[in-house]
């Protein structure tokens, strides 16, 4: 019965992106609605129109020029996505607010 755990996963991971894809269009409004003034930058105070957005600002950066290109707001989002895919997959939330018990093991 190996078969059964990977299956069990890769419908998870689907439910999960499903999910994700979902989310994404509701809290996301995208790169062209957040650049306001469409130069194809965004700058800080286009950028935190969006909270992830603004919370990660610096980080997403990349060449430190003070505003994002929609590659650098596409890596952002993708890394948001990736590990808002893996808390559910993996149950990060859960097995964080269980810390305490897991150590009876
Ligand atoms: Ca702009
Ligand atoms: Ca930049």
């Amino acid at each position: 019965m190996k078969i059964v755990k990977p299956l069990l996963i890769a419908s998870a991971i689907a439910l999960a992106a499903g999910q994700a894809f979902a989310e994404k269009s509701k809290d996301d409004p995208g790169f062209n609605k957040l650049d306001r003034n469409n130069d194809g930058w965004l700058s800080r105070s286009e950028a935190a129109k969006n909270t992830y957005l603004r919370k990660n600002f610096k980080a997403a950066d990349k060449d430190h020029d003070g505003k994002l290109s929609r590659t650098e707001y596409l890596e952002l989002m993708t890394k948001k996505d990736m590990s808002a895919l893996k808390n559910k997959v993996t149950g990060e939330k859960d097995r964080n607010a269980a810390t305490g018990s897991s150590r009876s093991k």
